[in-house]
């Protein structure tokens, strides 16, 4: 069975400078640049909302499609990214989780490809690391969350580690990015 990174809404609008930024969410790009050459594929996530969603009711308008807020923070490397999905695209859709992408099937292409593992890594813990990492261990994945290549929104403090804690009592399995060896 072969690995896969899954790279979740690394994007301009949720590092610091843009519209929901989470704090030191850059800091998560240097360590998925350092760890991705370790997998059989690399997957990433893009919030991609329309502007008139219900879901900016909740949040500030950000990741709008195809504006400089949803693009790639410029350091993440992008070149070892195998599939791009899009996730949050319809108006009435928070599209939280990557199993959500509406481009394309993360399930077939799991399948597709033979992936038994996935390595969970970006933004937000608390939000989209979340539900990605929720819904792949409950589709019989084997879950990592990489612990330093992630950052919370913290909402209300502490979400972070009520996060971690409520994925591990659910089967993911917390690793640190110096920790990942095949
Ligand atoms: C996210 C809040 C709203 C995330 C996306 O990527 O975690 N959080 N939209
Ligand atoms: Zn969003």
């Amino acid at each position: 069975m072969k690995k896969a990174l899954l790279i979740v809404d690394v994007q301009n609008d949720f590092c610091p400078g843009g519209s929901l930024a989470v704090k030191e969410g850059d800091m998560v790009v240097p360590v998925i640049n350092s760890i991705a050459d370790k997998f059989d594929f690399v997957i990433s996530t893009q919030d991609w909302h329309p502007t008139d969603t219900v879901h900016f009711e909740k949040w500030p308008v950000h990741c709008v499609a195809d504006t400089n807020g949803s693009a790639f923070h410029p350091e993440l490397d992008v070149d070892k990214i195998d599939l791009k999905l899009l996730k949050g695209t319809e108006n009435k859709d928070d599209g939280y989780s990557a199993f959500e992408a509406t481009n394309a099937s993360l399930t077939d292409y799991l399948k597709e490809n033979n992936i038994g593992s996935i390595y969970v890594t970006g933004l937000a813990t608390d939000y989209c690391v979340r539900a990605s990492a929720l819904d792949a261990v409950r589709g019989g994945l084997h879950t990592y969350v990489v612990t330093d290549a992630i950052r919370a929104v913290n909402l209300e403090p502490g979400d972070d580690k009520k996060t971690l804690d409520e994925l591990y009592a659910n089967g993911v399995i917390l690793i640190e990015s110096d920790e990942i060896q095949f």
